[in-house]
C-alpha cells in the first residue's frame, strides 16, 4: 500500500470547480494589477485591445499577451515588478550568466506562497517535522537553495543548508546527522551516490529515505540509478525563476507526472509555432500565468519547455493537473552542469575574438555524471599558419572569455578553415550527446 502524504489536503485535493473559481478570481486580480503597474503589460494589452474587465472567464486567458525571457532582459533589472520597491523583500535570479541575469522580485506574500508550494512538494515526498533535510542545491540568487530551504522550514523539518559542492562533507554530515531527505540536482545526486559507493560506505550507515530532484532534465533511467545508489525514492520537482523557483510542480508517490500548484499558477500548452493553446494530452510548449504573485506576476510566460498535461484523476487524491517529464526545449538553451547556456552567448564570444571564423560546433557530452563541453571553432587562414605557441595562447584566451561571460569551462579545439560542415538551412551548431 502506497502512503500518500498530503501537506495541505484542503488545497491539494480541492474539487475542480473550486480550483477554477479560485483561478478566475485570482487571474482577474493579477491582470488588473499588472495593467495598472507595469507599462509593458499595459502597452501589450492596449495593443491587443484587451482591458482587465474583459477577462470574464478562464477561457479569456487566450486573449492576454505572452511574455518571454527577452522581456525580462529588456526590462532588466526591475521593469516588470508590479509592487513598490519597499514591498519587495527578496530578489532572485536565473542560474545562467548572460552577463546580466534575469531577476525576479518577491513580496512577503510571495515568499509565503512559495514556501507553501515547496512545503507541498516536500510533503508529497513524505517530509514531516521528523525529517532532516539536506539542501544541496546552490544557495544564492539561484532559487533552488532558498526555495527548498523555506519549504523544509515550513514543514518543520531539521534543515541542513549545506548548499552544493564538497561531496565528502555532504556525505559526512549525511551520516553523522542521519539525514533522511536530500534536495539537489539529479546529476549531483548521482555523483553523491557514486561517491558513497566508492568510499565503501554501506547504505545501512545512512538514513536517507527520499530526495527531491530537479532544475535540469533527467530520465527514468537516471531515476532508477539514483534510487539504487542511494536507496531512496527519487522525486522529480519542477520550477523556474520567472514563476517563483522550485515548487511550481511536484511528483506524488505515484511518480507519474508532477502536480501543478494550480491555485498559484495556470498552466497552458501551446503550439510553439502558431501559439494556439492545445488540449490536454498534446505535446507542446508549457506556458504559465502566475495568479497569486504580487512582486513580479507573469502573464502567459513561455517557458520553452516541451511537455504534456494530464488531467486524469490521480490515485493520490490530489486534484491538480499533472505535467509529465520535460521532454526537451523549443529553443536551444542547454543546461550544462546546472548553468543555463545559450549557444548564442558562445557565438557572441567567438565572434568578438580576432582570427576566428564564425563557424563553430558545440559538443556536449556527459562522462559519468559530469557534463563536458568541447567547442570546435574555425580559425582564419592567417592564423592557421601560426606557431603552436600562438595557437595555444588563442585557445586559452577563448576558454577564459567563455568562462567569464557564459560561466562554463569548455575545451577549445581550433580547426582548419572550412572544415566545419556548412548548412543550407538553419545551421546545427550543437551536438548534445548526453542521453537525456
Ligand atoms: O531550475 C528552479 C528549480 C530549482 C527547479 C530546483 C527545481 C529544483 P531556473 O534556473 O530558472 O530555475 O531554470 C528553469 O530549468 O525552464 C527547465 O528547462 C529546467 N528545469 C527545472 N526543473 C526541471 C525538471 C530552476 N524537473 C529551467 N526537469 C526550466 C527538467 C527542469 N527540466
Amino acid at each position: 500500500m502506497i502512503k500518500h502524504n498530503i501537506w495541505n489536503p484542503a488545497a491539494e485535493c480541492m474539487p475542480r470547480e473550486q480550483i477554477r473559481a479560485i483561478q478566475l478570481k485570482r487571474l482577474q486580480s493579477v491582470v488588473r494589477r499588472v495593467y495598472d503597474n507595469v507599462p509593458l503589460y499595459r502597452g501589450r494589452m492596449d495593443e491587443k485591445g484587451v482591458k482587465p474587465e474583459d477577462i470574464r472567464t478562464l477561457e479569456d486567458l487566450k486573449y492576454l499577451p505572452f511574455t518571454q525571457k527577452t522581456d525580462l532582459r529588456d526590462e532588466y533589472p526591475t521593469g516588470l515588478f508590479a509592487a513598490p520597491r519597499k514591498e519587495i523583500v527578496r530578489i532572485h535570479g536565473s542560474s545562467g550568466t548572460t552577463g546580466k541575469p534575469i531577476l525576479a522580485g518577491y513580496t512577503r506574500n510571495d515568499l509565503e506562497n512559495w514556501s507553501e508550494m515547496m512545503a507541498r512538494t516536500l510533503g508529497a515526498a513524505g517530509a514531516t517535522e521528523d525529517d532532516t533535510i539536506q539542501i544541496a542545491y546552490g544557495y544564492g540568487l539561484f532559487t533552488g537553495g532558498l526555495g527548498a530551504h523555506q519549504g523544509a522550514t515550513r514543514v518543520g523539518a531539521t534543515v541542513v543548508p549545506i548548499s552544493s559542492g564538497n561531496t565528502a562533507r555532504q556525505i559526512m554530515l549525511m551520516k553523522d546527522l542521519g539525514t533522511t531527505m536530500l534536495c539537489c540536482t539529479p546529476s549531483y545526486a548521482t555523483h553523491i551516490g557514486e561517491t558513497i559507493q566508492e568510499m565503501g560506505i554501506p547504505l545501512s550507515d545512512l538514513k536517507l529515505r527520499a530526495g527531491c530532484f530537479g532544475a535540469e532534465p533527467w530520465t527514468e533511467a537516471m531515476r532508477q540509478r539514483i534510487e539504487e545508489l542511494l536507496g531512496i525514492k527519487a522525486m522529480d520537482i519542477y520550477g523556474l525563476t520567472e514563476i517563483c523557483g522550485p515548487g511550481v510542480a511536484y511528483e506524488c508517490m505515484m511518480q507519474h507526472g508532477m502536480h501543478i500548484n494550480e491555485d498559484h499558477v495556470i498552466a497552458e500548452i501551446i503550439d510553439p509555432i502558431t501559439e494556439e493553446p492545445l488540449p490536454y494530452g498534446e505535446k507542446g510548449e508549457l506556458v504559465f500565468t502566475t495568479i497569486s504573485k504580487e512582486g513580479m506576476p507573469m502573464l502567459r510566460y513561455r517557458t520553452h519547455d516541451l511537455c504534456q498535461l494530464n488531467a486524469e484523476p490521480c490515485e493520490c487524491g490530489r486534484t491538480f493537473v499533472r505535467m509529465n517529464r520535460i521532454m526537451g526545449r523549443t529553443d536551444d538553451m542547454l543546461i550544462i552542469r546546472g548553468v543555463n547556456v545559450f549557444p548564442s552567448q558562445i557565438e557572441t564570444v567567438l565572434v568578438s575574438i580576432d582570427g576566428l571564423a564564425p563557424h563553430y560546433m558545440i559538443e556536449v557530452d556527459r562522462k559519468g555524471t559530469t557534463d563536458s563541453v568541447e567547442i570546435q571553432v574555425e580559425v582564419n587562414e592567417g592564423v592557421f599558419t601560426d606557431t603552436v605557441g600562438q595557437l595555444e595562447g588563442m585557445k586559452k584566451q577563448i576558454s577564459e572569455r567563455i568562462k567569464s561571460v557564459v560561466g562554463i569551462s569548455a575545451n577549445i579545439k581550433l580547426v582548419a578553415p572550412k572544415s566545419i560542415p556548412r548548412s543550407e538551412g538553419k545551421a546545427k551548431r550543437v551536438i548534445d550527446k548526453r542521453k537525456l
